[in-house]
């Protein structure tokens, strides 16, 4: 099976280096720090390469494993975790993953490029944290406390709290697993799912008032503009959630969540019961999960971006 093989191309490695989504939210977070601190327990001296991460996860156990960058331009390993393509990597970082020996990969993505040496990938895990807890429990690498913390935080965060239809047996199964061994869950969830910084707080503040429904109802629409993020001033982090305003609504079955990059505009999407949103991003060159995605837009303007993925909405509404 794959995960031996992985172990054995692990038991041959000294440098092994973990990355994941730019971008990360809470389970690309999550696993790359439990990852790290497995590897760490089986003497191998592991990395998390990772650019700005949302300050509330700052209280996860192995943040100090996090880097910037790397002195080791060539690892013996690396492995890549909740990251459908290679394109998804922070830019800065392809050339680890190229140059790497042996490329491993672990993700729940509905559209994965398998582009790893050896790719554990199972597209209905809610979370790439809950195939680490299957992966570490069959391969009997033991799930400490500090792993447990990071990995329950990212099937809540993956999972929208226990709350989307994604969670399985298995979520409940292992948050009731690190009740008993006596880990914190609420404060996991207070600092992952309920407090905001204050600039969110602006943030979200200013999509709600712009919100604005198409197609009777069953679409909510909002945005930021690249303006709106410098006078607000905001930090990694406070644009995630923003599209789930939009989902709350009643009768609402699509949230769009449109905001502008450096270059072009990201849109995530949202959906509540029947539209697969992932495949409305992939028209749009993105991809995701059937009830969450988004894609990047380059060379529309604005008005043009929205026009297009209201309408590209649209025609998947009942
Ligand atoms: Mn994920």
């Amino acid at each position: 099976m794959t995960l031996d093989e992985i172990l054995v191309e692990v038991k041959k490695s000294d440098n092994i280096v973990i990355m994941a989504h730019e971008v990360p939210d809470g389970d690309a977070i999550g696993s790359s720090l439990a990852m790290c601190l497995a590897l760490r327990n089986m003497g191998k001296n592991a990395i998390v390469l990772m650019k700005d991460f949302p300050e509330n996860f700052s209280f996860l156990p192995g943040i100090e494993f996090i880097q910037k960058e790397s002195e080791i331009k060539v690892f013996d390993m690396a492995i890549v975790l909740d990251c459908p393509n290679s394109k998804r990597l922070n830019e800065a970082f392809e050339e680890y993953f190229e140059n790497a020996k042996v490329k491993v990969q672990f993700d729940h993505h509905n559209k994965n490029d398998m582009f790893g040496d050896y790719n554990v990938v199972n597209h209905v895990s809610p979370a790439t944290a809950q195939i680490l807890v299957s992966s570490f429990q069959y391969l009997q690498i033991e799930i400490t406390k500090d792993i447990a913390t990071c990995l329950l935080t990212g099937v809540i965060t993956d999972t929208g709290g226990f709350r989307n239809t994604n969670v399985t047996v298995e979520s409940f199964e292992f948050a009731s697993w690190c009740l008993e061994k006596g880990i914190n869950l609420s404060r996991i969830y207070q600092e992952s799912m309920l407090t905001m910084t204050k600039t969110k707080f602006e943030a979200e503040k200013l999509a709600m008032n712009r919100l604005e429904f198409f197609a009777d109802g069953k679409i909510a629409f909002t945005y930021l503009t690249k303006k709106d993020d410098e006078e607000i001033g905001l930090k990694p982090g406070d644009r995630d959630g923003i599209v789930e305003i939009g989902r709350t609504i009643e009768d609402v079955e699509v949230s769009i969540f449109l905001y502008e990059k450096e270059k072009g505009y990201k849109i995530s999407l949202r959906s509540n019961e029947y539209v697969n949103v992932s495949e409305v991003a992939s028209i749009f060159g993105g991809g995701g999960h059937i009830k969450a995605a988004g894609a990047t837009i380059l060379n529309m303007s604005f008005d043009e971006v929205k026009k297009a993925i209201i309408s590209e909405v649209t025609k998947n509404l009942k």
